[in-house]
């Protein structure tokens, strides 16, 4: 359809060569010639989608090692997260008819990285990220916040996806705040996710959904808190070492809001996905990183000033980052604010 867009220009050619066309018939032929040229040209998808955001072909594949190397440079701290995601994306992509969605549950404490990684997930289908039209970002608190709506909600996020996917099968939908969503909301995504071939006409099955959450978190943390007691190494963290934990504290917890759904039940969710607590060390990664993001030097004094704001855990021994890397940004600012005042000041 957007590809017949550029048929417009055909009779804009004309206005634009007023006369020259009506008198001979060798420039009525060469004009005739130019604009199908320019139309095929204009068309054509390597240039049409430079200038219009195009969905991927179908068959078109993720990039696996421009992923990787993004997570490797970009996302600290990390491992588990990483690998499942890195092993998740693979098998989908790789696969030319998966049986359903991919779904992805992330879960940890506030600013590990969920939302991040997601970006970064999302950018490699769609360049634009976020921005993309592709891509669509849901918040619990703000698009669905009222619980006498449900049935309202339901219905306007079933059409929603219906349409998006229809637009792009390879849509990418992410739902934050799952914890703070309402069960009937939740189950209104159900049957998106499920192994049907179509659902009305349309394939779900190169969809990506991802949910974030902090479920489960505080456990998680326990888990991280305990290996560093006990001497071991972060990055020796498994994934079966956090899998019983959770299984019993988020997926068979009852009580914990989010597992009201059916989603659970049905085994839906492909991958589980935790995210660590953030120790100091990659709060200051966190730090350099939107140094150089915003364009400066990396000043390690400043670096360590911002590390040593953040409040940690256990009070004591101070070994991981309460808001994770989450307000990095806000406490640059200042400083950021100080140093320009003093450059000023000098000049
Ligand atoms: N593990 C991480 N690696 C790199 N940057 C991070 C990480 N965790 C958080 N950040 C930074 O902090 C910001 C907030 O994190 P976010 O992903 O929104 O946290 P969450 O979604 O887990 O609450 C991100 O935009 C990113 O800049
Ligand atoms: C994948 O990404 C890597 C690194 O970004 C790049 O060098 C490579 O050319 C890409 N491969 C394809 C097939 O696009
Ligand atoms: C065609 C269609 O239904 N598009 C919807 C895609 O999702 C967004 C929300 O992210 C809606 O606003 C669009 O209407």
């Amino acid at each position: 359809m957007a590809r017949s867009v550029p048929l417009l220009w055909v009779p804009l050619l004309w206005v634009l060569l007023p006369g020259l066309a009506a008198l001979e018939p060798l420039s009525v032929g060469l004009a005739i010639g130019v604009a199908s040229a320019l139309t095929g040209y204009l068309s054509h998808p390597r240039f049409y989608c430079n200038y219009v955001e195009c969905c991927p072909r179908a068959g078109q594949r993720l990039n696996a090692s421009a992923l990787k190397a993004q997570l490797d440079n970009r996302l600290f701290g990390q491992h588990l997260a990483k690998d499942v995601v890195l092993k998740a994306v693979l098998g989908f992509s790789n696969n030319p008819s998966p049986k359903k969605p991919l779904m992805l549950s992330l879960h940890g404490w506030a600013g590990t990285g969920k939302n991040f990684l997601s970006q970064i997930l999302a950018e490699q289908v769609h360049p634009a990220g976020l921005r993309s039209k592709f891509v669509h970002l849901f918040l619990a608190t703000l698009h669905f916040p009222h619980h006498d709506q449900v049935k309202l909600y339901k219905e306007q996020l079933q059409n929603w996806i219906r349409g998006n996917v229809s637009a792009c099968p390879s849509s990418v939908f992410i739902f934050d705040e799952m914890d703070k969503m309402h069960p009937g909301v939740i189950d209104a995504i159900k049957p998106f996710l499920d192994y049907y071939e179509e659902v009305d006409g349309v394939s779900y099955r190169k969809a990506i959904f991802i949910f974030l959450s902090n479920a489960g978190g505080d456990l998680i943390n326990k888990a991280a808190l305990d290996f560093w007691a006990s001497g071991k190494r972060r990055e020796d963290i498994q994934l079966k070492d956090l899998e019983p934990l959770l299984s019993v504290g988020v997926f068979n917890n009852k009580n914990s809001g989010l597992w009201h759904s059916s989603i659970i039940d049905r085994n839906l969710i492909d991958y589980f996905v935790p995210f660590l607590p953030l120790e100091q060390r990659h709060v200051k990664m966190c730090v350099r990183a939107e140094m150089a993001a915003r364009g400066y030097a990396v000043d390690e004094k400043i670096v360590q000033e911002v590390a040593d704001e953040m409040t940690y855990f256990p009070k004591e021994e101070r070994i991981f980052s309460d808001k994770g890397c989450k307000t990095v940004q806000a406490k640059l600012d200042i400083h950021e604010d100080v140093v320009m005042g003093d450059t000023k000041a000098r000049g």
